[in-house]
């Protein structure tokens, strides 16, 4: 069995393709022209004789269809996107181009070159945005009424994935992801801005930690979790659209005040608001039910939120003792 896995680069593609080979699956991924190449293929260069990277780019038809005709795969794991919500409102054209028309391009693509396939769509807890949530939790059911160019992007693919399904009787599925993280996440996202920022204060690299709205709460995994779940729902015997989530919510200040107390320090001493950091219209509340998930594929999450942590803080702790340059000053 062969898998494509676009953004294979990225902190979900890396876990991804660590578990399509240990699943015996002949893993291909699409990376794409990166002016920085030292650094572009760094959580996957631990795998690089075990997989095979093609150059294609989701808005570009003719690579999709060269790696598609080349590689001829069962599975098409589509994890490429601009995957960070404020920047997408900061070049929303480029967000639509590669979240909802790169979407697009690759079914259209996949239904004249290797209809029989399977793909997922890595379709985003963003999509829910503030619609009004009756138990506190939000599942495949829960209204959609995204608050972010980001969120209509992917609420337009998903709609596309459901749509190829019924139209064109294709093997279509969603993977509605909630936040997830790891040590390989980017400093750009809250979570490993705040582990790497509380390390680098903790060695007296810097005094202070700039974030913006510290009220908004999510439902934190672990991305080897949400991993192990796409391959789940791609071989599922019918295409189908599953929540992957942990069910606990937590506000960013709960995580800032348990990552700076596990350091020994006090968040509001080294913690300032900066409201360049706020988003023009914020998500507030995310608390996924994974119930479907867990029944139907019977998936269960192996990490604890605490093994999570424990994760983010030993190995971004050891890079940094090791003189590994982290950017602890991100810009978004
Ligand atoms: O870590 P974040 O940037 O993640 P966000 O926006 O929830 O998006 C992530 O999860 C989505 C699934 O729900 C994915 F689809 C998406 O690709 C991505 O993985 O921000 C989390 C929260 C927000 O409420 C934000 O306003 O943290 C708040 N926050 C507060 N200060 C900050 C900061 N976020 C960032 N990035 N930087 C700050 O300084």
């Amino acid at each position: 069995m062969k898998a494509l896995v676009t953004g294979i680069t990225g902190q979900i593609g890396s876990y991804l393709a660590e578990h399509l080979i240990d699943n015996d699956i002949e893993v291909h991924g699409t990376i794409r022209r990166h002016s920085v190449v030292e650094t572009q293929n760094h959580r996957i260069d631990h795998l690089q004789d075990k997989i095979k990277t093609h150059y294609a780019d989701l808005t570009d038809v003719s690579s999709l269809e060269k790696v598609l005709e080349e590689t001829k795969p069962d599975l098409i794991f589509n994890l490429g996107a601009l995957s960070h919500v404020k920047i997408g409102g900061e070049q929303p054209n480029y967000c639509l181009q590669s979240n909802t028309i790169g979407v697009l391009n690759l079914i259209e693509a996949m239904k004249s070159i290797v209809p029989k396939a399977r793909m997922s769509q890595s379709s985003s807890s963003e999509m829910f945005g503030n619609s009004k949530v009756e138990n506190g939790y939000q599942n495949e059911d829960t209204p959609m009424n995204p608050v972010s160019v980001y969120g209509i992007s992917k609420l337009a693919s998903y709609h596309l994935m459901k749509h190829y399904r019924s139209a064109h009787n294709m093997f279509l599925c969603n993977s509605i992801c909630f936040n997830n993280e790891s040590s390989r996440r980017g400093t750009n996202f809250v979570t490993n801005k705040i582990v790497t920022g509380a390390l680098s204060i903790k060695l007296g690299l810097q005094d202070k930690l700039y974030l913006g709205n510290l009220k908004s709460r999510r439902d934190w995994s672990h991305s080897q979790d949400i991993a192990e779940a796409m391959l789940k729902i791609i071989k599922h015997d019918k295409p189908d659209d599953f929540v992957i989530a942990s069910g606990q919510t937590r506000s960013v200040q709960e995580f800032c005040h348990l990552i700076f107390s596990l350091l020994g320090m006090d968040y509001n001493d080294h913690v300032e608001i900066d409201p360049k950091f706020y988003r023009p219209e914020e998500l507030h509340y995310l608390q996924g039910d994974s119930s479907k998930a867990r029944k139907e594929l019977n998936w269960t999450p192996k990490f604890s939120f605490m093994d999570l942590v424990s994760e983010m803080i030993n190995n971004n702790k050891l890079a940094l003792e090791n003189g590994i340059t982290i950017n602890t000053k991100a810009l978004v």
